[in-house]
């Protein structure tokens, strides 16, 4: 079995890596460093370097004697792309040679994922859309024409929903009208230009599954916290990029560094907004059960891909009470909002079909959260309180 990781630098994309190749699968990671190269254009911070792709691959082959093959490029370029499908690709490092051959899985996370970063300006809001269509129409169309059996696992958002005033369900809807009934994908209402490229993604590739049969599951995925992994623990140079800024950083992993640099931590408004979240190790979880029971020809199979719900305020309570024992003195502030969403409103996701399919949570438990601080605090000198908030506007 050959994963094929797009994206496998990043904060998902590399435990994701490690995840696999432990389990015995080829692995492929590609990236263009578009992470590191905003970090480093934005001044972001991090909360402790990490080695490069290669650098980390070689590291894993180390400890663990599995070879995971990197190519270094940018997968907007549909040759590149295509190369993956067709074998001219050409590794930028690997230990054994020739083509690993067409991708069993294709996971999809080569995008500009951040809400803040697609609205700082239009340089930023344009490099997001184009990057992220043209990256998914790239792999469509490299799949179409060379790998149609090849399963394709895509990230996208619980954002596309947005905050709708009913139930939202997994992806579809069925929709009565005049006495008739027909099947829908939920409707879409993204709250940022980053979540619109993410619905755009899901129209191009339901358009793909109609017209070509391709096999797709596309995962609505909430806010994910944490570092650690199975993986990373068998060596601290194995961690994934942390970021607790306002662009890259999301909220529990911004909210438990504010706590241990005594950074008043940040409610943006009056801290209704409810999302759903998870731990890192639960996205991994997720995509492998994904990848064990794959979509069937034809079919986009779509998950809600969260664990369980909290508003800004909870978790803004809980990073307190767990930093409190901790012997942080935390504080908690409500700031002007520097975003356009709603404060107060109903949520109701449905999230089961993930957990029909194997996977079992990590709940954000104290015990957890005391786990993330102990990793945090070790990295205390590092942190950087100007990146914290620089107050990206919506409007
Ligand atoms: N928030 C605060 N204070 C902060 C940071 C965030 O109150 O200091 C609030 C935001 O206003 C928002 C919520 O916390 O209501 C979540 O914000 P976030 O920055 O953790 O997450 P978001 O911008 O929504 O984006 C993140 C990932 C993105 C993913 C998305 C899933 O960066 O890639 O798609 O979570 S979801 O939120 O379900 O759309």
């Amino acid at each position: 079995m050959h994963v094929l990781i797009l994206g496998g630098d990043g904060y998902l994309g590399w435990p994701t890596a490690m995840y696999f190749s432990n389990r015995g699968y080829e692995v492929t990671v590609v990236d263009n460093y578009f992470r590191r190269n905003a970090c480093l254009e934005l001044d972001s911070g991090m909360l402790y370097s990490v080695p490069s792709l290669i650098e980390r691959a070689k590291i894993w082959y180390e400890r663990t004697g599995y070879e995971i093959k990197v190519v270094l490029g940018d997968l907007s370029n549909p040759e590149l792309m295509r190369g993956l499908f067709d074998g001219r690709v050409e590794y930028s490092w690997s230990v054994s040679t020739g083509f690993t051959g067409v991708p069993s899985t294709v996971v999809h996370y080569a995008e500009q994922p951040s809400a803040p970063y697609s609205l700082i300006d239009y340089k930023r809001a344009d490099f997001t859309v184009v990057n992220n269509l043209r990256v998914t129409n790239n792999l469509l169309w490299a799949v179409r024409d060379h790998a149609r059996d090849t399963h394709i696992i895509k990230l996208g958002t619980m954002g596309e929903y947005g905050t709708p005033n009913i139930d939202i369900e997994e992806g579809w809807i069925n929709i009565q009208h005049n006495g008739r009934e027909g099947r829908f994908l939920f409707p879409r209402a993204a709250g940022s230009l980053y979540h619109t490229t993410k619905v755009m993604d899901t129209d191009l590739i339901w358009f793909a599954v109609r017209m070509w049969d391709l096999k797709v599951t596309d995962l609505m995925q909430g806010p994910v916290y944490g570092i650690e992994t199975e993986e990373s623990n068998i060596d601290k140079r194995l961690r994934t990029i942390f970021n607790y800024d306002e662009v890259f950083g999301t909220i529990v992993n911004r909210f438990v560094t504010q706590a241990v640099s005594d950074y008043p931590l940040t409610v943006y408004g009056k801290g209704g907004q409810t999302r759903g979240y998870l731990n890192i190790k639960d996205t991994l979880q997720c995509i492998h059960a994904s990848e064990r029971s794959p979509a069937s020809t034809g079919e986009l199979r779509i998950f809600n891909q969260i664990m369980e719900t909290f508003s800004v305020n909870e978790l803004a309570e809980i990073t307190k009470r767990v930093g409190d024992l901790r012997g942080h003195n935390v504080e908690i502030k409500s700031i002007d909002n520097p975003r356009k969403e709603a404060e107060e409103h109903y949520y109701n996701p449905k999230y089961q079909g993930l957990k029909d399919i194997g996977v079992t949570p990590n709940y954000l438990t104290d015990e957890v959260m005391n786990g993330l601080f102990k990793i945090v605090e070790s990295y205390k000198e590092n942190i950087r309180t100007d990146v914290i908030f620089k107050g990206v506007k919506w409007g």
